[in-house]
């Protein structure tokens, strides 16, 4: 299913050459150049080519920021806009974000490093950037109106603060923020170690995503920003499956996985196959001896969460929300419950006159998975994800972890479907079985009724003998 994205060629490496182009003693005296990125593909990590060196992260369909070493600082410039961000193949939503992308891309740095980000604002409203997690100056954590003035609508504003602890942050505006975040302005923020650390393990892949929802209509393009919880797209980066690519890992390869939630809901993330521990917070590392065993992990709202593991098994490896309404793209949750009633042909009919209309399956909500009627242009289908034993039936919040021994270290390209070894598969019982409710009915409660005695139906009462009472006080014969 991603055969066709190509994770280590094109803008990953594009991007690299222009921040080193932009390293000119007249590029000096200006603005660094804004390294601009519209592929919604995972690209290969940025290694540093000037600072301290790190391992960097590799951003799940998304990209790491190029920067300018200008005297020994850091420089970033990154560039508040409208966007269109690709949520799956054939779906795009009209958000906003950063550097021409929805999540803006990942800022990587080093525990030390002063850090100079120039923030020009494109948006038709004013912004700021507020650093989540970082310690920094008072007047750059970017609070508009307590921090700081907001930036107006075509200004450039300067942030400039020491990284002074290692570890995951993010970044979002924090001025008419119930609007930006609801268009998708976040981003994240990754401080290395600037040696080794006794609780920051050095790991052989480093994934980064941020969890974020959006309310957009079946065929429209642009969020209700209005919404507070009924959000109908649940997405990673600005992604919902099969949008999002699979982590693809070589088979004992220490993985690092750090998710940011910037919605307005928790998410418990479950990974199926192996256990992990949490071992940082967006407050830092987690002592040794106060991290436990998980193979789910709530993330609360604002929160970041740090899991490792060793990733010893292989195969493709579910990796999802476990709220499994957060695993449903739009149209999920506004129609009436009709297991039970065969809808079938009036809802074809209904079609002939309304082609958007749509309603929910009669045997359970797997009909919706190989739905055969006409959604609206641009919408993805509410369960989907053609598997190599048929449809997932997910969507929104679910990816794969997948694992093979002969991945080479350093490469994330989709290796296709695990290869399961003969007899591990689950299979089908040939003997005798009782037969299916859904092979003779067309939905499981109306067959129920069927089997129900039809006429009368005597109903006995009985009442617990009075004297039975005498035990409760008050109570008069
Ligand atoms: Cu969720």
């Amino acid at each position: 299913m991603n055969n066709r994205r190509n994770f280590l060629s094109g803008a990953g490496a594009i991007t690299t050459a222009l921040a080193a182009a932009a390293v000119s003693k007249v590029a000096m005296a200006a603005l660094p150049e804004p390294v601009i990125q519209t592929r919604p593909d995972t690209m290969a990590p940025l290694v540093p080519n000037s600072g301290r060196p790190y391992n960097p992260v590799v951003t799940l369909n998304g990209w790491t920021l190029p920067w300018r070493m200008n005297a020994g600082v850091k420089e970033f410039h990154l560039v508040a806009e409208p966007v269109v961000r690709e949520m799956s193949p054939g779906f795009k939503a009209h958000l906003w974000g950063y550097n021409g992308q929805s999540p803006g891309p990942t800022i990587e740095v080093v525990e030390g490093d002063t850090v100079r980000i120039f923030v020009t604002n494109k948006l038709p409203e004013h912004t700021s950037v507020h650093w989540h997690g970082q310690r920094l100056p008072n007047g750059m954590d970017g609070v508009a109106g307590l921090n700081q003035p907001a930036i107006p609508a075509g200004k450039t504003f300067v942030y400039e603060f020491v990284a002074r602890r290692p570890g995951t942050f993010m970044y979002h505006p924090h001025a008419d923020e119930m609007t930006q975040m609801a268009m998708g302005m976040m981003g994240f923020w990754i401080t290395h170690p600037k040696a080794a650390h006794p609780l920051i393990d050095e790991v052989n892949r480093d994934f980064v995503f941020l969890l974020n929802a959006y309310d957009i209509d079946p065929g429209l393009y642009t969020p209700k920003i209005m919404t507070m919880l009924d959000f109908n797209l649940w997405s990673w980066n600005s992604r919902v499956f099969p949008g999002i690519d699979p982590l693809v890992v070589r088979k004992n390869d220490k993985v690092r996985i750090r998710m940011g939630n910037l919605t307005m809901t928790n998410h418990p993330i479950h990974i199926h196959g192996h256990e992990f521990t949490v071992t940082g917070t967006d407050g830092g590392a987690i002592p040794k001896s106060a991290r436990w065993p998980e193979v789910t992990t709530d993330v609360a709202v604002g929160q970041m969460r740090q899991i490792e593991f060793v990733a010893n098994e292989e195969g493709d490896w579910a990796f999802h929300c476990h709220k499994s309404h957060h695993t449903m793209n739009a149209m999920g949750h506004d129609v009436p419950t009709m297991i039970g009633v065969d809808h079938r042909k009036v809802a074809r009919d209904i079609t002939k006159l309304i082609p958007d209309y749509m309603v929910m399956g009669e045997r359970g909500m797997a009909d919706m998975g190989e739905m055969e009627m006409p959604l609206p242009d641009n919408t993805e289908r509410m369960m989907t994800g053609a598997g190599p034993f048929g449809s997932v039936e997910m969507g929104g919040m679910f990816s794969m972890l997948k694992v093979r021994k002969d991945q080479k270290a350093g490469d994330y390209k989709d290796p296709g479907w695990y290869k399961h070894p003969a007899g591990t598969v689950a299979y089908e019982w040939t003997g005798a079985a009782p037969v299916a409710d859904r092979a003779t009915s067309g939905g499981g409660q109306a067959m129920k009724a069927q089997n129900m005695p039809t006429k009368e139906v005597e109903v006995q009462v009985r009442k617990p003998p009075m004297n039975g009472m005498s035990g409760m006080g008050g109570m008069k014969h």
